[in-house]
């Protein structure tokens, strides 16, 4: 099925340029002075607020503005303390407020504290309703409705939280939407923030894209603290500054390895690429994560297409027979265009495990092979079954699609690319796909077939959930698309029972890029295909994260 390359993608890259100069003037003087005066400024903050809920909210910002990493030691231990005082509270049974608990509910649990969902049973009545009372407060509802995404499977109360909530928050919308506009601050940041929740919550936001948000947004809420918004922006550049650097390193590796310019009909998404690894972790001190981890997303698109769009049976089959073998004797076998592709993943290799026993004395190969055979197995049998015309069920399908997807080979890239978190047990672990790798690993799937699977349709691909369920079930689309929405929410339970009260062989750092793995492809196709097809919100968001500055004067 060799197809011209005007059929299939379209060879534009985002026409953006990054400064030379930009680390420079964001790591030199007056710069960190004043960003290291403003650190120790909001520790006095948070040392001095001695009320928990004072500190939550100091706590839910810092998070919110991606600055929650220079204070962990310090935030963990405010956790501690206000999770051994509610059991105390909940015996004396105080009348709390909605905003507080949901605000409390929702920081423990996501600190892995097993708060239950008892908590909100004092805003419900004898027969499990929330009350009337609560219909008005949005802000309260807001916090409800975070909160509820904290679930774990089969807590009725929670959802009940997330269907109160919501219906409350659309009513108000609605009602909103239908007066005139006000020039009431206070009102509008929370319309802003009732809108936002609704669109898509808090726990499954890309960090980074909420943390520009907020910056814009923060600025008219009621409880405004300069010290705070000023941290939050410098911060946000320096550690931009950091991405573009890591994002020059991981573009030079492509431009190298020729496939772009070699195999003109493969997406070249270097810029996209490297923010699903800005999304996996962003934090400063991973640079060797994002670059290793463009590398591998740059392949996996490369080959990803090979199989989907571009090369016959016969010749993905001795594709996937050589990467199996793992001898480069194999690659004689290949026809030309695939012999590149073949060595460049094989050199991309030999230099991460070169490197990974070099510095950490570890030998990675056998990992990183095994994790690209199964891939190549999946890729396999999907056009298998595009050739034949057959129609698997959801369950078969999605049987082989979480592996199919790249998640789980990107996970063991990732735990390897993180050195202080690998331990002989969790090695061990690592290549049978732990549950924390094959929920995060659904969810991804899931929302890829939402974003990309129409356009996959109409092109000629396997079919993908949504219409496997449809053969299967002879729903409609729209119930179709429905149904993968409660797959993502029923997966998104599993994954928080796993974090919380982790005692697992992995650490949480691991955890947390698993699951930001699944917010990534949740942020990436919530408009459509925002990967392949390269839309609008995806290169603006390119641009607001990975080139424009914030700019330092309020409301510009
Ligand atoms: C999904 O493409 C996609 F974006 C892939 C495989 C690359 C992953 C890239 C990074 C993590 C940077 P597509 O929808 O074609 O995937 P499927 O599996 O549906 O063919
Ligand atoms: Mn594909
Ligand atoms: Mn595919
Ligand atoms: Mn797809």
């Amino acid at each position: 099925m060799h197809q011209t390359p005007s059929k299939l993608h379209a060879q534009h890259t985002i026409a953006t340029k990054i400064p030379d100069n930009i680390t420079t003037r964001r790591s030199g003087e007056p710069y960190t002075t004043r960003v290291n005066k403003l650190k120790e400024e909001v520790k006095m903050m948070l040392e001095r607020a001695t009320n928990p809920l004072d500190q939550l909210e100091i706590i839910d910002t810092l998070e919110r503005f991606g600055v929650a990493y220079h204070y962990e030691d310090q935030t963990g231990t405010k956790l501690k303390s206000i999770y051994d005082n509610i059991i105390d509270k909940q015996r004396l049974k105080q009348e709390p407020h909605l905003y507080a608990t949901a605000l409390q509910f929702r920081l423990l649990r996501k600190h892995g504290y097993n708060v239950p969902q008892e908590v909100f049973c004092s805003f419900m009545d004898l027969k499990g309703n929330f009350k009337a009372s609560s219909c008005h407060d949005v802000k309260g509802l807001v916090y409800l409705y975070e909160a509820s995404y904290l679930s774990l499977p089969g807590e009725a109360i929670l959802e009940e939280a997330q269907k109160f909530s919501s219906k409350n928050l659309k009513a108000y919308l609605k009602k909103e939407s239908n007066s005139s506009t006000s020039g009431d601050d206070a009102k509008n940041y929370h319309l802003n923030m009732a809108r936002h929740a609704l669109e898509l919550p808090l726990h499954w936001r890309m960090q980074r894209l909420e943390a520009r948000w907020f910056i814009d947004v923060y600025e008219n809420s009621p409880d405004m603290k300069p010290i705070l918004l000023e941290l939050a922006k410098l911060d946000f550049n320096i550690v931009q500054a950091v991405h573009q650097q890591d994002l020059k390193r991981a573009s030079s590796w492509w431009k190298g390895t020729g496939l772009g310019e070699k195999l003109g009909f493969v997406r070249a998404r270097p810029m996209e690429g490297f923010l699903w690894t800005v999304g996996g972790v962003f934090e400063p001190e991973y640079g060797y994560f994002r670059r290793i981890l463009s590398q591998v997303g740059a392949l996996i698109t490369v080959i990803d297409d090979i199989y989907d769009v571009y090369s016959t049976l016969d010749e993905v089959e001795l594709f996937t027979e050589a990467v199996a073998r793992w001898d480069i004797i194999e690659m004689d076998k290949l026809p030309d265009y695939m012999k590149i592709c073949f060595l460049a993943l094989y050199n991309s290799i030999n230099k991460i495990a070169f490197d990974s026993l070099k510095e950490e004395e570890l030998h990675i190969t056998p990992y990183l092979k095994k994790a690209w055979a199964d891939l190549c197995k999946s890729y396999l049998l999907e056009a298998e079954w595009y050739h034949s015309g057959y129609k698997p069920s959801l369950h078969e399908y999605l049987d082989n699609a979480w592996v199919s997807i790249s998640a789980p080979l990107l996970l063991v890239y990732a735990y390897f690319a993180v050195p202080n978190q690998i331990t002989k047990e969790a090695s061990e672990c690592i290549l049978d796909y732990p549950n924390i790798v094959k929920w995060s690993s659904l969810i991804t799937r899931l929302a890829d077939d939402l974003g990309t699977s129409k356009h996959e349709q109409k092109r000629g691909d396997n079919p993908k959930s949504i219409e496997c369920y449809m053969h299967e079930s002879g729903a409609s689309e729209a119930a179709a698309r429905e149904h993968i929405h409660y797959l993502i929410s029923e997966a998104w339970k599993k994954i928080n029972e796993y974090q919380i009260g982790n005692t697992a062989v992995f650490s949480q750092t691991f955890i947390r890029m698993a699951m930001n793995l699944a917010r990534m492809s949740q942020c990436m196709y919530q408009h459509g295909d925002g990967f392949g097809a390269q839309n609008l919100e995806t290169k603006n968001r390119v641009i607001s994260l990975l080139v424009e500055p914030v700019s330092l004067t309020s409301k510009d």
